[in-house]
């Protein structure tokens, strides 16, 4: 007897860096603490460099490896494409996966340029009449105490939305002498901290809230504009790299944008890889007409409520704990007090994206959000590069 009958599906990732060592983590560990209704196989890995993509795939227990995107793409045993790519190749990749007929997981941002989102959703909204799903990966909306936030928005506990304060905070890139990465170069990422961590503030403030970005005005700096080439490096002086050459930086280092919201809310956002001692603070404060919740990924089981309708004398912040077996996702994982990570979100994500599958279903964000927060990155920039004039954002299809 098997010892599970459970449907699999073969899953091959492109990608095997730092995306693709948490979404392989997330495929592995699914089935082993969900229930999940197929169980993902980890069948190919892709990667240009057969050693080093060798090397992550024995660690995660990939069973094969495949050095040309397209060849693990056409492979009849890969069901799932899961594309943990740079930027400029999502959309290639995407497309081909779902002409193929393959479900697609995508990485944010789904694209680095609004016309290839429209191509990736036409593309997303074809294959989607044979059944085929597409998600792309805005994790963080599946930490519990987010999903929290947006049952208590939703059940109308903080009444009419006044404010939404939203900070997305790194420091990895404030030393001038960290190395030029594709991060930092447009042609690869699309643009700077903009898209790799304001695309998550976007998401997150616009899946909790239930409303959309209806109009922007913004600020893009660039603070070091020329980084030291890692292929350029000639030895040490001290701890510090030599490098013979300066490559430019092509992205925003800071994105600073106020924006409004479709049901009237005031927004102000900042995504920057240059606050100091703020390491991956995510900070989201949604200030309404019953009340308030404030939330920070570097306490990220934890959500501050605060309800206006309390008595004055006893009235304050509630820091609520979020890992009660009856808060979203929970129950899968460890007794209250014992707390999840950044890759439990991965897991959450890959358990939701296999259960929408079985379902017949399309997942959320789909393509379509996707290219929605596309929409509104591209107004951060032409309003920033109008001298911050307001600019607003085409309305859904
Ligand atoms: C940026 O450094 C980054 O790796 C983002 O690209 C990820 O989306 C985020 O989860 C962590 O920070």
């Amino acid at each position: 007897m098997t010892v599970d009958d459970t449907p699999a599906l073969g899953i091959g990732m492109v990608g095997y860096a730092f995306m693709g060592a948490a979404h392989s983590q997330a495929w592995r560990n699914a089935p082993s603490f969900f229930d999940v209704p197929i169980v993902p196989r980890l069948v190919a890995l892709g990667g240009r460099n057969a050693e080093a993509a060798g090397d992550v795939a024995r660690r995660f227990g990939w069973e094969s490896v495949e050095t040309d995107w397209r060849q693990l793409v056409a492979r009849d045993d890969v069901g799932l494409v899961d594309v943990c790519t740079p930027g400029d190749t999502h959309a290639e990749i995407a497309i081909a996966a779902l002409e193929a007929g393959k479900h697609v997981l995508c990485e944010k941002p789904l694209a680095n340029t609004v016309a290839e989102a429209e191509a990736m959703v036409a593309a997303a909204e074809k294959a989607a009449e044979s059944g085929v799903r597409s998600l792309v990966g805005f994790t963080y909306r599946r930490v519990p105490a987010i999903a929290l936030a947006r049952q208590l928005v939703a059940e109308g506990r903080v009444g009419r939305i006044h404010h939404v304060r939203a900070q997305y905070l790194q420091d990895w890139i404030a030393d001038p002498d960290v190395p030029l990465s594709w991060r930092l170069q447009k042609e690869k990422a699309g643009s700077g901290a903009l898209g790799d961590i304001g695309a998550h503030i976007i998401d997150l403030t616009q899946y909790i809230t239930g409303e959309r970005i209806t109009g922007v005005s913004a600020i893009l700096e660039t603070f070091v504009r020329e980084r030291p080439v890692p292929e350029s490096f000639t030895g040490l002086a001290g701890s510090a790299p030599v490098a013979a050459k300066l490559g430019e930086v092509t992205v925003d280092d800071t994105a600073v944008f106020l924006a409004r919201f479709t049901g009237g809310a005031v927004a102000t956002y900042e995504a920057t890889r240059f606050a100091s001692g703020r390491k991956n603070a995510i900070r989201i404060e949604i200030n309404g007409s019953n009340g308030s919740l404030a939330f920070d990924f570097e306490d990220m089981n934890v959500l501050n409520v605060y309800d206006s309708t309390e008595d004055a004398r006893v009235a304050g912040f509630k820091r609520v704990l979020v890992t009660e077996p009856s808060h979203p996702y929970v129950s899968a994982w460890w007794p209250a007090g014992h707390g999840l990570g950044y890759e439990h979100a991965f897991t959450h994500q890959a358990v939701d994206l296999l259960t929408a599958i079985a379902e017949g279903r399309d997942p959320a964000p789909s393509f379509a959000d996707g290219l929605n927060i596309q929409r509104i990155l591209a107004a951060v920039e032409d309003s920033a590069a109008a001298g911050s004039a307001w600019t607003e954002v085409p309305a859904p299809a």
